[in-house]
């Protein structure tokens, strides 16, 4: 088995340098996770864009020794251009990042995505076999799944988001057709990680939002697949980092520092240079510190590093100018012949001179607007075995929800910098040690081997769970009947609407047809069959239609049986009807088609009769309305088939029929049904061995499929048939 990895950025480089080809391989954290997956069973092999010629690679790539085979693709300059420069980060970034005002959208910019996605899939495709497990990185590839699956629908596929995933208010920015493959594109992975629960709930709505899907325990059907959303927040590796302080190089940076700096406590902090890191917001920060607490003036120095990134997109051009020019204000306005206040790097550090700087400074201040995870602060921490030092930290970075025993602190505000910058300068050393082993033990026990693991293992996991139903063949169908003829005490769930009748533009039409009707009547002439019949429906209509049937009816998912007479199941006042009356009243007035329909139990808006488009994005904004409004009510909102329905919580087809039965006396069940309400149904009867079906094409954990409803009436009617 192979393990193909596909990011944007490969793992190692080649270059000329004075004729001679200078290999230089990246030991980041996420070349570390993917080697500690290499076992004698598999492969590693990783895909990614080449930033180095053709002929250099083929000249160097003998040198090149390591576990993992590698699979540069080389991009035309201009589709590479708009590809990464133009759609990824100046687009996506900024926008994930909550920078809308900093995103320039051009067209051609995601038509260079695409292109450059479909190159990768083809690449990819081509050394992908049966059985291979293909994990994704970041929003360069957002598409990238869709279009290996289409190509090999059965790989095992995972994606991993390194930066966050925005709040759907700031997707809904992006042109529909944009939006709309790069959220189809990642729900045709089998796992999509993020590093928090909040970017996975706000994946979550998105989705519901732009797919119409509604998740269940973070487990979605999209396109008849099970797709998993999970949190895996990324880590560094913690020993090479631990290690660090006792290396002789390391403690000759150390030995540096101290020359230089003596006596002056130091703050450090480095970061690549970009304006979601937050770097002028720090700068005044500092300033503000020095200004206010003036006895720490030359006894302090803060020590800013920043590699360059992206130094042909304009906003990091006009990002670095501000920040340079910021430090030259702060140190013209504070500093002195003898004292620097800020001292400023820009480029590259090594990794001794970064741990150096790491287990040499007293405090790390790391500031972002907003960062996926940020490994800067995970480094510090693991870099420090002696357990001192303080770990300054924005709370707009997803290792603020981890290292919680750091000083976290609002990127904007300046003062709050500044007194958290005097309370670590202030901390005594008992506190500091507390907090650091406290953030260690966090560190080590989540670090980046253990990240890796996890997502490969829950891939393979929810790749051999499989959830969608089998068709129904003519072999099953015989079982069925000799499991039926031979059973003394039968129980027959059936849901209508979707299953025994087809949808009409307005629910009275629906009315059920002879072929129905005689149906039912043959199956309930058995006196060892109890025949149910579990909807939506309201009492009177069920009771209108087959009243006259010796059928027990449930109404209203549950909320209503008539057994000799109709009674309710539900006890509580239903104080939040009117309300959502209301809403629903007026989303029904401001979309043409769309209509109210109340029952006794819940509450129904239809937008089948309306505009396609305007129907859908209506009832995603009514039904994110509904959840917030019903918040604290015991209710469960269903996205059904164009229709949004509140109704109880505590009852549903499942639970009606437990209810109503005690299922082990019968030694035959079936339940058949076609919407997400009779998932509740299949849950509950799949513990009592029953034969379950569902109607159409879409995902079920029914056992069985059957794709059209005709079907379903020969399949009932054929059981009692001797065989
Ligand atoms: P980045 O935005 O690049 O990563 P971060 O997580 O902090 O941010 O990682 C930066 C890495 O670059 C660290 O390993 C750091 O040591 C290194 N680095 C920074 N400046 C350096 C310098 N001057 N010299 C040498 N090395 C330097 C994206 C997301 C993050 C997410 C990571 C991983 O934006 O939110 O944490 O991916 O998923």
């Amino acid at each position: 088995m192979k393990i193909i990895n596909i990011s944007y950025r490969l793992p190692v480089s080649f270059r000329r340098i004075e004729g001679n080809i200078d290999v230089r391989s990246s030991a980041g954290g996420l070349v570390s996770a993917v080697l500690s997956l290499k076992n004698e069973s598999n492969e590693l092999h990783w895909v990614g864009v080449a930033d180095f010629l053709k002929a250099d690679y083929h000249e160097g790539k003998t040198r090149f020794s390591s576990n993992f085979a590698l699979h540069p693709v080389f991009l035309d300059k201009n589709v590479n251009y708009g590809f990464y420069n133009g759609f990824s980060n100046t687009v996506l970034w900024p926008l994930f990042h909550y920078f809308p005002a900093f995103v320039e959208f051009k067209p051609s910019h995601f038509t260079a995505y695409m292109q450059a996605n479909t190159i990768l899939a083809e690449e990819a495709c081509k050394i992908i076999g049966p059985g291979d497990i293909i994990w994704i990185h970041d929003y360069q590839l957002m598409p990238l799944a869709e279009m290996i699956r289409k190509i090999k629908p059965d790989a095992r596929i995972g994606f991993f988001l390194h930066i966050p995933f925005p709040a759907y208010e700031l997707i809904r920015l992006l042109p529909k057709y944009c939006r709309d493959t790069l959220v189809k594109g990642m729900l045709s992975a089998d796992l999509i990680g993020f590093h928090t629960y909040e970017y996975a709930q706000h994946f979550l709505t998105t989705a519901q939002m732009i797919a119409g899907l509604q998740h269940k325990q973070f487990e979605l059907l999209y396109n008849n697949r099970p797709v998993r959303v999970g949190v895996f927040p990324i880590s560094v590796d913690f020993d090479k980092f631990t290690n660090a302080l006792l290396d002789p190089l390391i403690e000759q940076e150390r030995a540096k520092l101290k020359s230089v700096y003596q006596d002056k406590s130091i703050i450090f902090s480095v970061d690549r240079l970009d304006y979601t890191k937050g770097i002028s917001f720090r700068l005044r920060g500092f300033a503000r510190f020095i200004n206010d607490y003036p006895e720490w003036r030359e006894k302090i120095v803060f020590i800013l590093v920043a590699v360059p990134s992206r130094e042909v997109i304009r906003k990091y051009i006009e990002r670095k100018q501000m920040i340079e020019m910021l430090i030259s204000e702060i140190n013209g306005k504070f500093g002195t012949t003898q004292w620097t206040p800020v001292v400023y790097h820009y480029g590259s550090l090594n990794f001794q001179e970064l741990t150096g700087l790491y287990t040499g400074c007293d405090i790390a201040l790391i500031s972002p607007l907003r960062d996926g995870m940020n490994l800067v602060s995970k480094e510090f921490v693991a870099s420090r075995s002696d357990e001192d030092g303080v770990l300054l930290l924005s709370d707009m970075t997803g290792a603020a929800k981890e290292l919680t025993d750091a000083l976290l602190f609002n990127p904007l505000d300046e003062e709050e910098i500044s007194v958290k910058i005097k309370m670590a300068l202030s901390m005594t050393l008992d506190e500091r040690r507390l907090r650091m082993t406290n953030m260690r033990n966090q560190v080590r026990k989540h670090d980046v081997l253990r990240w890796g693991n996890n997502f490969i293992r829950e891939l393979e996991e929810v790749c051999a769970r499989k959830i969608y139903p089998d068709r129904m063949h003519d072999e099953t169908k015989g079982m069925i009947r000799r499991k039926y003829l031979k059973a003394h005490k039968r129980l027959i769930l059936l849901d209508y609407d979707g299953t025994l009748a087809a949808f009409q533009p307005v629910p009275h039409m629906a009315r059920p047809g002879q072929d129905v009707l005689d149906v039912l009547s043959l199956l309930a002439l058995d006196p060892g069959n109890e025949v149910v019949l579990i909807s939506g429906r309201d009492r009177q209509t069920l009771e209108e239609w087959f009243g006259h049937l010796p059928v027990m009816l449930i109404a209203e998912h549950g909320c209503f049986v008539r057994q000799k007479s109709w009674h309710s199941t539900i006890v509580d006042p239903l104080i939040w009807k009117d309300g959502v009356h209301r809403i629903m009243q007026i989303f029904a007035d401001n979309c043409s088609g769309a209509f109210v329909e109340e029952k006794n139990f819940s509450l129904c808006w239809h937008y089948r009769n309306s505009d396609p488009y305007s129907g859908f994005s209506q009832s995603r904004e009514l039904i994110s309305l509904l959840h917030d409004y019903l918040t604290g009510a015991n209710t469960h909102i269903i996205d059904g088939n164009k229709v949004i329905e509140v109704k109880p919580a505590q009852i549903n087809k499942g639970t009606a029929v437990l209810h109503a039965f005690n299922v082990r006396d019968f030694d035959f069940c079936l339940a058949v049904g076609d919407d997400m309400t009779d998932e509740f149904l299949f849950e509950v009867m799949q513990h009592y061995d029953a034969i379950t079906v569902k109607v159409g094409e879409a995902g079920s954990i029914a056992r069985y499929r059957i794709e059209r409803i005709e079907s379903v009436i020969a399949f009932l009617s054929q059981l009692p048939d001797k065989l």
